[in-house]
């Protein structure tokens, strides 16, 4: 009968092992991004900012901006983001209200995007984000080939097929501030923000369930 008795010791370690799985499983319903599911609003709106997505990436844009049932089948939720690109208006989109992070922290960004197919001459639908610093200024680690800084870096980038595709991306804190890589943030980086776009596309794109979570 003792045979089939752990030792005390076994028990303690069993219990802890459980602690430590429910923990997990609390940090990671803590979604940093507000909204970042598009349920927060009355109904479905176009040419609305949602609820904490409050800036445009491109001029003239907020009249392609919808959110939409039904939402990825999977979802918990019943709304998505649309941001319903055409021939009249191939570049759209808008931000997150920027995230406060502490760069000393690794975060994960997750979530799921849509577009509606390939087109010749074309690009598609972007996932970017941008670092800012505690005075609300972009930081840029890079220039682009006009010599001008570089302020997004994309994450996700989709242009094929109806289906919903799942991305995850971790941040980690810089290890080399002279040569930061893509997946670092900056040592002076105080807020993130979340972009999301449709670029040279005449197509709709769609975007849900965006979580961002502290490592
Ligand atoms: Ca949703």
């Amino acid at each position: 009968m003792q045979h089939f008795l752990p030792p005390i010791s076994s028990l303690f370690l069993i219990v802890i092992f459980s602690g430590r799985i429910l923990a997990n499983d609390i940090a990671a319903a803590e979604n940093l991004i507000p909204n970042g599911g598009f349920e927060d609003s009355d109904a479905p709106s176009q040419g609305q900012f949602p609820p904490d997505w409050p800036k445009e990436t491109h001029t003239a844009s907020l009249s392609v901006i919808k959110l939409e049932a039904p939402s990825r089948p999977e979802s918990p939720g019943k709304l998505c983001l649309k941001i319903n690109t055409s021939n009249i208006l191939s570049n759209a989109g808008l931000s997150c209200s920027p995230i406060p992070v502490d760069s000393n922290q690794s975060y994960n960004l997750s979530g799921w995007i849509k577009a509606s197919g390939d087109l010749p001459d074309s690009a598609g639908a972007y996932v970017g984000i941008t670092w800012i610093d505690a005075s609300n200024k972009p930081i840029s680690n890079q220039l682009n080939a006009n010599g001008e800084p570089v302020t997004i870096y994309y994450v996700m980038y989709s242009y094929q097929s109806d289906e919903w595709q799942y991305f995850t991306t971790t941040f980690i804190p810089t290890l080399d501030s002279e040569n930061p890589k893509s997946n670092e943030i900056p040592a002076d980086a105080a807020y993130l923000e979340i972009k999301l776009m449709v670029v040279s596309y005449p197509m709709p794109a769609y975007f849900d369930d965006l979580i961002l979570t502290a490592e």
